[in-house]
Order: structure tokens, then C-alpha cells, then sequence
């Protein structure tokens, strides 16, 4: 038969990884243009914007172990089983993360080092605690951020790239000392009469934004067993509080940088930054939720958080203790902070992109010359034998392409009547960042994309 699986090109029996070679199976995946990525270093560039960003974030909280050179490769474990996820959790499939092979990945989110570092301090595991940065932070598995590159098999359009950037955070309590903390505020409130709102109010007097809410615990985002209502509401009030000043100090430079061109809406000259918490689900916090901020008109996800899984603290040998974590995009933070419109950008070596920012600055970039964009549909039927997965036609885009794609679109599908077949029409965008393109250039791309999307996927082009 011509099913997609024999017309396969034959995979190496190893392939390599930042000087590491690694056997592959049946579950390696990762393309070489991704595992190009692996080595570009991003957040080592002094001058590059996401390397400022997180050395802003780093100074954000100095009583925390900074990690910034951990490398990709990790365990399925590490990256799943640690964390909870259940055998059949979506995030596992290949359509959605780049496997070395069954047991090595890259990993998909910052979250892949939480039990590694909590654990480090009882294993007195040296090596793992070297790489910190500020070695002052004490004692280091208590709390601590991890800046690194994460992988994920992803859609194709200005704000999803299939390499990004996440800033994972998470520090930890004594459960004594925050039963202390807890009894002692009773006893305050009672005294004074004070309401925890109003007292979260006032601490919040001289900043430029305001909690938008307090720490309400639905049932849908449950407590977990382990811990009372009022544990995990002073943890949970904690990290919002911490994340909410992180942001606002980082959206005020960006204000300050945009301040001549004036687009960003401010009440009696002070800027506002409205913060949100979505309910969320992640298998190793509970409860959890998303950040979303008001940023030029939009509601901006840019964060995970929750409170820990207490099992995930027993795993570490600190039962003792309970914590928060959260996973920022930088991204998402860093398109902001500098006015980056287009992801795609951040992988740039184009001189008219990297010149424009230095170490410890925040400048609004300035869009060199948008060249124009070349359009490709292509329309197919689905196979009939083979399963037919989105993120597949998106890698084998990237792949021929590389940057000149800017965005792949599904924009018809219909069901045959009489055949039941399902044809599908996506839409491609071609359109370089640094050049004008060909329209023969684009033909010849085209014309490679449609020829392996019938022998890698077996599609029936029409
Ligand atoms: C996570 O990855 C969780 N590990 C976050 C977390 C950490 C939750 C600790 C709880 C505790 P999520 O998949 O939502 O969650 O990604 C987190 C952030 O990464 C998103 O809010 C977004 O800002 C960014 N992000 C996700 N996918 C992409 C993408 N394809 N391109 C750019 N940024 C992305
Ligand atoms: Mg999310």
C-alpha cells in the first residue's frame, strides 16, 4: 500500500542533541529544524529581548535561585509522570511534543523541573544546585525560577511558535509557620475588625494597579485534601500579589518606553493594568489559575499558576511545606514590554531587529519596512486510512518553509454527501520579515509542501 507510514523517509537509528546522541523508535518525532533551535541560546544573548526581560524578572525576586541553563532534554517522567499527568493526558501524544524517542523529550513546559529542584536539597544534589546563578538564595530548593526554552508541536500564527520561552516560579512555606501566620491575623482581625479585602487594599496604596479580585475558591478548582481553605488562600494571596507587582513593574517601563506615542490607556496620567484570574486545570496545582491582563484593548493570557500538589512536596521529602508555582510565557511578556508584534521576530538575526535593543533597556521597537506576503491555498481530501493530525501539516510547513511561513489557516472543510469524504482547504502565508519574496520562490515551496503532504500524510490533493 502507499499509506503515509511506508512512504516515510527511513529515520536515522540515532540522532544528536546539543553534543548528546540519543536512539530513536517509533516515537521520534523532533524535526531538525527544531532540534536547530535547541542550540540559539536566546536567553544568553545580553541584548537580545527575552534575555532582558528574564534578567528583569530575575531582579523581580531576589530571594529566589535563578536557573537559566538547564538543558531541553528531559524525561518523559520529568516532564509528565512527575507532575501527575495521567497515562492518557493529551499532552503526551506525539501530535503535540517532540519525543527524542519513548523515554526523552524536549520539554514542552518550565514545569518539567519542579520535583528535580524541590528534591535537590535533601539528595544534595550538587551538580543540579551549581548551575543556580545567585547561590545567596538560601536555601535553594525552597524557592526558586527556572528561565528556559520549551517545545511544543503547535498551529502556525503570530503568537504560537513551536519553540518559546517560559519563566516557571515556585516557592514554598513551612505549614507551621503559615498556621502561625494565620492564627496570628485571626486574632488581629478580631481585635480590630478589620476585612482581609480592605487590608489587601491598602497594601496595594502607591501601586499602579489594583488586585481585581481577591482569592475566591470555587468548586469547579477545588482545595486539595490535604489543606485548608485558609492554607491555601494565604498561599494562593501570595502568588497573586507576587505576580501582580511583577507584572505592573514590567508593564510600567513598557508604558514609560511608549510614552510618546501615548497608546495606552491611563487614568489621571497613571496607568492601569487590569490582571484577571481565570479558573484553570492543571494536573499538578490545585487550585489553579490563569493571569490574563488588559494590554491595548485585549485580554492577554500569560500565565499558569496554582497552588502545588502536596504530592509532588511528599515526592521531594517535604511534606512539611506547601507552595505555589506559576509558568509565565516570556513571549507573550516580551511582545508587550518592547512592541514586538510578530513572534517570529524574537528568532530574527536580522541586524534591523537585533541593533535595536541593548542589556538593562527598554525601548519600543520600531517596525522596519513590512514586505508583502504571497498566498498559497491548498485543497485536499482527508485519507480515509490514516488518522489525519493538524499539527503534522504544520511541522512538514515549517519544515520546507522555515520563517518564510507566517501562518497556516483552515479555511473551508466539508463532508462529500455521497462519498463521506472530508476535504479541507488551508490557507498559507508566505511573507518574509528582512526581504521581498518570489512569486516563483513561493511556487517552488508550494509546489514541495503539496507533494509531501501525499507521501508523509496521505492526503489526496484536489
Ligand atoms: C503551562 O505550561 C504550565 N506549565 C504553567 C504552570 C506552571 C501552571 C506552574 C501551574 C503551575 P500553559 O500551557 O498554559 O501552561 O502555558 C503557559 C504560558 O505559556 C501561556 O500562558 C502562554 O503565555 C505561553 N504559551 C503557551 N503556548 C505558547 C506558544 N505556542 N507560543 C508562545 N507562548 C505560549
Ligand atoms: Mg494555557
Amino acid at each position: 500500500s502507499t499509506s503515509a507510514a511506508t512512504a516515510i523517509e527511513k529515520k536515522a537509528d540515532t540522532i544528536s542533541v546539543l553534543g548528546t546522541t540519543y536512539s530513536t523508535d517509533e516515537w521520534t518525532n523532533a524535526t531538525p529544524t527544531i532540534l536547530e533551535k535547541t542550540g540559539r541560546n536566546l536567553l544568553h544573548q545580553h541584548s537580545h529581548p527575552l534575555a532582558i526581560l528574564k534578567e528583569l524578572i530575575f531582579k523581580e525576586f531576589p530571594e529566589f535561585a535563578h536557573y537559566d541553563n538547564i538543558s531541553p532534554v528531559v524525561s518523559t517522567y520529568q516532564n509528565f509522570d512527575s507532575l501527575g499527568f495521567s497515562e492518557d493526558h493529551p499532552g503526551r501524544s506525539a501530535t503535540d511534543t517532540y519525543y527524542i524517542n519513548q523515554k526523552t523529550l524536549l520539554r514542552t513546559h518550565t514545569s518539567a523541573h519542579q520535583l528535580q529542584l524541590l528534591a535537590a536539597g535533601k539528595q544534595k544534589d550538587d551538580q543540579l544546585l551549581r548551575l543556580a546563578k545567585n547561590r545567596a538564595a538560601a536555601p535553594m530548593n525552597e524557592r526558586f525560577l527556572v528561565a528556559a526554552d520549551v517545545y511544543r508541536r503547535d498551529e502556525i500564527d503570530a503568537s504560537h511558535y513551536p519553540v518559546f520561552h517560559q519563566m516557571e516560579g515556585v516557592c514554598t512555606f513551612s505549614r507551621a509557620e503559615v498556621q502561625d501566620q494565620l492564627r496570628q491575623k485571626a486574632l488581629k482581625d478580631a481585635g480590630s475588625g478589620a476585612h482581609g479585602a480592605e487590608a489587601a487594599a491598602s497594601q496595594q496604596e502607591g501601586s499602579v494597579a489594583k488586585l481585581s479580585d481577591t482569592t475566591e475558591i470555587g468548586k469547579d478548582n477545588p482545595v486539595q485534601p490535604e489543606h485548608t481553605a485558609e492554607e491555601a488562600a494565604f498561599v494562593a494571596e501570595h502568588m497573586k500579589k507576587m505576580m501582580n507587582n511583577m507584572v505592573v513593574q514590567i508593564l510600567t517601563k513598557a508604558v514609560a518606553a511608549q510614552k510618546s506615542t501615548n497608546d495606552v490607556a491611563s487614568k489621571e496620567g497613571r496607568p492601569e493594568f487590569p490582571v484577571r484570574w481565570i479558573d484553570a486545570f492543571f494536573p499538578f496545582t490545585s487550585p489553579s489559575w490563569e493571569m490574563e491582563v488588559f494590554f491595548q484593548g485585549e485580554w492577554l493570557e500569560i500565565c499558569g499558576c496554582g497552588v502545588m500538589k502536596q504530592s509532588i512536596m511528599d515526592d521531594a521529602g517535604m511534606s512539611d511545606r506547601i507552595g505555589w508555582a506559576f509558568g509565565f510565557g516570556l513571549e507573550r511578556l516580551a511582545m508587550l514590554l518592547f512592541g514586538i508584534p510578530d513572534i517570529r521576530l524574537f528568532w530574527s538575526t536580522d541586524p534591523r531587529f537585533t541593533d535595536q535593543f541593548a542589556p538593562d533597556r527598554i525601548n519600543t521597537f520600531k517596525q522596519f519596512s513590512r514586505h508583502p506576503a504571497c498566498t498559497k491555498d491548498v485543497s485536499f481530501w482527508l485519507p480515509t486510512s490514516d488518522e489525519f493530525h493538524e499539527n503534522d501539516l504544520m511541522d512538514l510547513v515549517r519544515e520546507t518553509a522555515g520563517d518564510l511561513v507566517e501562518g497556516v489557516k483552515l479555511i473551508d472543510s466539508f463532508a462529500h454527501p455521497k462519498s463521506g469524504k472530508t476535504s479541507r482547504c488551508y490557507r498559507i502565508n508566505y511573507c518574509s520579515m528582512d526581504r521581498n519574496v518570489t512569486n516563483e520562490e513561493i511556487n517552488a515551496i508550494q509546489d514541495h509542501v503539496r507533494e509531501l503532504m501525499v507521501n508523509r500524510l496521505g492526503v489526496a490533493l484536489r
